[in-house]
């Protein structure tokens, strides 16, 4: 076990909805400590830049234009094996498939509006971390 820092994205459905607070209950419940926070509409450059990875996969535009729909909230969570434990209690990418009681399972009603962006891996979560904050905007906690 390792402390670990990840990237989470409350997307635009749930700032739409109104569950801002639910989700970000889920989040502490597991254990995860949010160490920066900020809401924002994100551009089309910054959206596209964020998942520049999937660029040329056929969903890409459709992904972008939702990001884009609304404002979303950006967080940066830290705790023990932070990346696999977000990743667990955000379910499985397609809501239809993720496991009762994860957060897209509850609150996603497609793959395309799932809710909840986090970090595959730590390297990722690294650079997505540094997309969104400058290090000094982390506050992990002393006590
Ligand atoms: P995210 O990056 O947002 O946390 O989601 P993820 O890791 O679970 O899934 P990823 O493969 O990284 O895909 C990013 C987002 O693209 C949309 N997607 N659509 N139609 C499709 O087959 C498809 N596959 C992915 C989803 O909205 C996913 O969250
Ligand atoms: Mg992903």
């Amino acid at each position: 076990m390792s402390v670990e820092r990840t990237l989470s994205i409350l997307k635009p459905d749930v700032i739409a909805k109104n569950v801002v607070g639910q989700v970000i209950a889920r989040i502490e419940s597991a254990g995860l400590k949010v160490i920066a926070a900020r809401m924002t509409h994100l551009t089309q450059a910054e959206a596209e830049g964020f998942y520049a990875v999937h660029r040329e996969r056929p969903f890409f535009g459709d992904l972008v234009k939702f990001m884009i729909s609304g404002p979303v909230v950006v967080m940066t969570l830290e705790g023990e094996n932070a990346v696999a434990t977000y990743r667990d209690i955000m379910g499985a990418t397609d809501p239809k498939k993720a496991a009762a009681g994860t957060i897209r399972a509850d609150f996603a009603d497609s793959i395309d509006e799932n809710a909840v962006h986090g970090s595959d891996s730590l390297e990722n979560a690294a650079n997505e971390i540094a997309y969104f904050f400058r290090s000094i905007e982390l506050c992990p906690r002393t006590r």
